[in-house]
């Protein structure tokens, strides 16, 4: 049987067989498109909300330095979002659509943004650990089946991880300077590590991941490694970090299995993952009623930016004709 002759489902899974890119224009199922569309949204969504957690600090950064570092950042994870919503409308959906259902309570956004950012040492935990555990569970997707959503994970994650090396040298900074700064640094990794362990999403057993979707992104090549692989990698990588760093996780049973060379961790409270998931979070109802109101308040700039765009749309035709 020739290319041509194969029936359109055949040739989404050949492609996907053969590892190759899976592009808009091409057949794909709905469900597959659907998947996508959730996971990129959320993705999107978690940019956007992840810039609110930080910016609460840029008028509190404690040197001018470390004020356009953070500022950079944070206009870093804007760039992010709109990738990510441009990579989610070459599946046909439109990004004021996907932030309706963010806004309706529609569509989900990384759990991690719901908690609070208590002192400047929250800003290096962010980056090491927030920053760190993005990068573990985005680097796959930059092999991802769909071309437009592997590509943008490329220089996102170029990005990322100038984020977390900024992180890690705040920590380094505070673990080496006086008492109270070193205390700072680890009350903020004491409060961050289990919510960034939750990150990587639900165990790959347990009554609750019969209703997830990690088998079949897998099957379809979105996902490369299971939820419990990523986070074992992130636990791998992190403790000889917070070694370098002067800091310890808090985790009494976090230690080395020289059989299989990887860390072992303490059970992750799952109860506290879902009830954030449900909107139970210290910070769920305050991230999503600011950032509904900053859409409301940006209104009337999407509306001249239309009119603007209509009015040179108009003059080009006229001058066509
Ligand atoms: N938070 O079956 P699975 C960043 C939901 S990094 C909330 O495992 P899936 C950078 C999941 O949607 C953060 N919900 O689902 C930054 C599903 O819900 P549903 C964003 C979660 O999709 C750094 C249910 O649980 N990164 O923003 C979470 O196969 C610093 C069952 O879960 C990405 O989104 C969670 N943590 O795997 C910005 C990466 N985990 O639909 C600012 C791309 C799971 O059944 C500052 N996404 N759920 O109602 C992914 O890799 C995947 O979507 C996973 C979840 C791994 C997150």
């Amino acid at each position: 049987m020739t290319q041509d002759q194969r029936t359109a489902p055949d040739r989404f899974q050949t492609l996907v067989d053969n590892d190759e890119r899976i592009e808009p224009r091409d057949e794909m199922p709905d469900a597959y498109r659907k998947t996508l569309i959730r996971q990129i949204a959320q993705h999107a969504h978690s940019e956007i909300i992840g810039m609110q957690p930080e910016g609460n600090w840029i008028s509190r950064a404690p040197s001018l330095r470390r004020k356009a570092i953070l500022m950079a950042k944070v206009q870093d994870e804007a760039g992010h979002g709109l990738y990510l919503y441009s990579a989610a409308e070459t599946l046909g959906v439109d990004r004021s659509e996907l932030l309706d259902l963010l806004h309706a309570g529609r569509q989900r956004y990384s759990s991690i943004f719901n908690y609070p950012t208590l002192t400047w040492a929250d800003m290096g935990a962010i980056g090491w650990l927030v920053d760190g555990a993005a990068i573990v569970n985005q680097i796959p997707i930059t092999r991802c089946s769909y071309g437009p959503y592997a590509r943008a994970m490329v220089r996102i994650c170029k990005e990322e991880s100038f984020h977390q090396r900024q992180g890690f040298e705040i920590l380094h900074t505070l673990s080496h300077g006086t008492p109270e700064q070193h205390a700072m640094a680890q009350d903020a990794v004491d409060r961050w590590w289990w919510p960034s362990l939750m990150m990587f999403g639900p165990p790959d057993s347990g009554a609750d991941q019969s209703k997830g979707h990690t088998a079949q992104s897998m099957a379809w090549k979105i996902k490369r490694f299971s939820n419990d692989e990523l986070r074992q990698k992130f636990v791998d990588m992190s403790v000889p970090q917070a070694g370098v760093l002067g800091l310890t996780l808090p985790d009494p049973d976090l230690h080395l299995d020289d059989e299989t060379g990887h860390y072992r961790f303490g059970e992750i409270d799952w109860s506290e993952f879902f009830s954030v998931l449900k909107g139970n979070g210290p910070c769920n109802a305050a991230r999503m009623q600011h950032r509904r109101a900053a859409h409301n308040d940006g209104a009337w700039v999407r509306e001249a930016a239309t009119a603007y765009a209509e009015k040179t749309r108009a003059r080009t035709a006229a001058g066509a004709a």
